[in-house]
């Protein structure tokens, strides 16, 4: 309320204000608990009866016109009757760093579309964790129905996922996790087992230098880090410093390549400057690999799988992209780490569940395999589990 409604002096005007805000408060819960009994299907005749005396109290405790008037307007647009079967969604995107981020909100927005009766808000957030925090806040002022989340990195989100559970909106992350201390601050997550990528990824390394012969201890690999404290580098990076530590395996240097080709061969080049024995490239994603294989050529070597021969072999992750793949077909690329980016459905699904009262599991991996035209290695095992290897033909 900006100033004294007519008829009203302006002495009257802030026990007004405040009166008007509990009206306002007691209607916005109202139909909060609406929303929430509609969501999860717990509709019935006691339900709406609550519902009606809550707001027929709110009403009748403040019964001016311009007071009613206040309130409606202060509910926004997204719960007015016209937009009612619209279940609206704020997507917190990452950015667009690489082909599996594109694909990734292509399959977003094919999911959420207007014909399947959502609304889709989506929010690109450049990388930046604080433009996430804010996209965030304004879906809450928005009042949205779900919110869906792609963490850039996993710490530093306790603070706004409490304020979007003290709205009462329901959070989905997707893709990289969160590391909150309350779980119940988010209502599931869905995306890869990054730490098992990153463990074929090595397995197959492993089996293929007992294949060919290679000890060891002649490996010297480079890690082309992903975005710092993103789970898919913390995984990634996990799962080859422990393989190098029980395979005996030399890491000369570790560094990101924030997921892009530019920067991916800005650090593999500084790497392949400073470590002239590097003979393998891990690259945590196929953007850096195709920056790493740009690097490599431009050093006078090539990427290939015949270390022996002096070549550099290149590992990556994803396999999205055509590119990926012709490198992967050609022995550019050794071996790709599959990372599955079409969580569109996979999300949908989860909310349509929602809405019909089914609760999700907490956390939802989706199954992944790997991508090598060499075709000696057609599964690796890992922790007893068998992962296949897709051989792509030339
Ligand atoms: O591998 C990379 C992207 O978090 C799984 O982020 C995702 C990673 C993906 O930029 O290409």
């Amino acid at each position: 309320m900006s100033g004294a409604p007519d008829g009203f002096c302006g002495f009257c005007e802030s026990q007004i204000a405040s009166e008007s805000k509990t009206t306002e408060t007691k209607v916005r819960r109202g139909l909060k608990l609406y929303r929430k009994m509609k969501n999860y299907k717990i509709r019935n005749v006691t339900i709406i009866c609550i519902l009606c005396a809550l707001l027929m109290t709110a009403c009748a405790s403040n019964g001016s016109p311009e007071n009613t008037q206040d309130t409606a307007s202060s509910d926004g647009g997204t719960s007015d009757t016209s937009d009612q079967d619209m279940i609206v969604v704020g997507f917190s995107q990452v950015g667009a760093e690489s082909d599996w981020r594109k694909e990734n909100t292509q399959s977003m927005i094919k999911a959420f579309s207007a014909e399947r009766g959502y609304e889709l808000i989506l929010e690109d957030a450049q990388q930046k964790q604080s433009n996430q925090i804010t996209a965030i806040r304004t879906f809450i002022q928005r009042d949205v129905d779900y919110i869906v989340l792609a963490p850039v990195t996993e710490e530093g989100w306790d603070t706004v996922l409490g304020e979007a559970k003290d709205a009462g909106i329901p959070v989905i992350i997707v893709d990289r996790k969160v590391a909150t201390q309350d779980e119940d601050l988010f209502t599931c997550w869905i995306g890869s087992d990054f730490e098992l990528e990153g463990k074929k990824v090595c397995t197959w390394l492993t089996d293929f230098c007992s294949k060919k012969g290679i000890t060891p201890d002649t490996l010297n690999i480079v890690d082309i880090q992903g975005t710092i404290g993103a789970s898919a580098q913390i995984g990634r990076t996990k799962g080859l410093v422990d393989a190098a530590a029980k395979n005996g395996w030399n890491i000369s240097g570790m560094a990101s390549g924030e997921y892009t080709q530019a920067k991916g061969r800005e650090v593999t080049a500084g790497f392949l400057n400073r470590f002239p024995d590097v003979n393998v490239v891990y690259c945590e994603n196929d953007n850096e690999a195709f920056g790493a294989i740009e690097a490599i050529e431009a050093a006078g070597k090539k990427a290939g799988s015949d270390i022996a021969g002096g070549e550099i072999m290149v590992l990556s992750f994803d396999g999205v992209s055509e590119e990926a793949i012709e490198d992967a077909r050609e022995g550019k690329i050794s071996c790709i780490g599959e990372c599955n980016p079409l969580h569109g459905p996979r999300v949908e699904k989860i909310i349509r569940n929602l809405q019909q009262g089914t609760a999700p599991d907490k956390y939802i991996y989706v199954e992944e395999e790997l991508f090598s035209a060499d075709q000696s290695i057609t599964s690796v095992e890992v922790e007893g589990n068998g992962y296949p290897v897709t051989i792509i033909g030339q």
